[in-house]
């Protein structure tokens, strides 16, 4: 049944309700969408509706100061098996573990809006399933992965990979990579996690290494659709603050780093 928009905790504007409790939530952070939004969400269910299992979308909005909600809620009314959600300035961690905490699903895939890699979630359910692990990251460093993404970018890849080595132990080749877990499996994980925007996802990672889960990672092909929305040099002090807090949390206990004013 479909629903009018309606005011949730936080701000949160929903729009659409699955009817059932789905096998496997996907969930997709996005900001300034608009140009590839529907167009993704489109081709995404049209590849869904040949899996087999019931699934819900989550789109995790926040800050988009172009046409993506609109767009994003336009979808969900025709589609009762999207959510749409949208909270306060522009946080992609805060958006995804929102959309982790409102999954329904016994599987959690956390996917991106220029990617929407229906071949990961296969993979991923597949390791899940038959080979037992609770957490599979589709990584875009692993053996057999395929990282089209320009040279500085790749770099930046891998210097974010040996600080969080160095800082905190990370054990595995990719953090910001695709994820897919089972979701009662990790749900204490992701409440512990406290840093957000671009480094919740390496937190996430990091303490699932760090807590022994049974972890995985699986090549992924990475084709976005178009270049990041945020450049990568814009990203880079709040990546370094975040590094910090991350150690003094994770090594030691405690944010050594005021905390920023929301
Ligand atoms: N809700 C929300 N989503 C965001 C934000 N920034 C980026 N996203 C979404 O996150 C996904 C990945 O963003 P991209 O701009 O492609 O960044 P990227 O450099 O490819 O990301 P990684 O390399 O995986 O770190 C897309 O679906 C974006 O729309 C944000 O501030 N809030
Ligand atoms: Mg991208």
């Amino acid at each position: 049944m479909k629903s009018t928009p309606r005011k949730s905790r936080d701000n949160v504007v929903e729009l659409g309700r699955a009817p059932k409790t789905p096998e496997v939530t996907i969930v997709i952070p996005v900001f300034n969408e608009q140009a590839i939004i529907s167009s993704s969400l489109s081709d995404l269910v049209d590849k869904l509706s040949l899996e087999g299992f019931s699934y819900e979308i989550i789109v995790a909005e926040n800050g988009s100061t172009d046409d993506t909600v609109r767009i994003a809620q336009e979808f969900a009314a025709r589609h009762p098996q999207v959510r749409v959600f949208s909270v306060g300035e522009p946080n992609y961690g805060r958006a995804l573990k929102q959309g982790i905490l409102d999954a329904r699903g016994e599987f959690v895939i956390c996917d991106e809006i220029d990617l929407c890699d229906v071949e990961f979630y296969r993979a991923a359910l597949a390791e899940m399933r038959d080979g037992g692990y609770e957490f599979v990251v589709g990584s875009k460093r692993v053996a057999g992965s395929n990282d089209r993404r320009p040279l500085y970018r790749r770099a930046a890849t891998q210097i974010l990979n040996g600080m969080l080595r160095v800082a905190v132990g990370f054990k595995g080749t990719d953090t910001h990579g695709l994820k897919a877990f089972r979701r009662q499996a990790m749900l204490d994980i992701v409440e512990a996690c406290v840093v957000d925007r671009d480094m919740f996802a390496s937190e996430l990672v990091v303490r699932t290494h760090r807590a022994d889960k049974r972890w995985t990672e699986i090549p992924i092909d990475l084709h976005e659709k178009r270049p990041p929305s945020v450049h990568l040099f814009k990203r880079v002090p709040n990546v370094l603050r975040n590094i910090v807090r991350l150690t003094g949390i994770i090594r030691f206990g405690h944010d050594p780093l005021p905390k920023k004013p929301r």
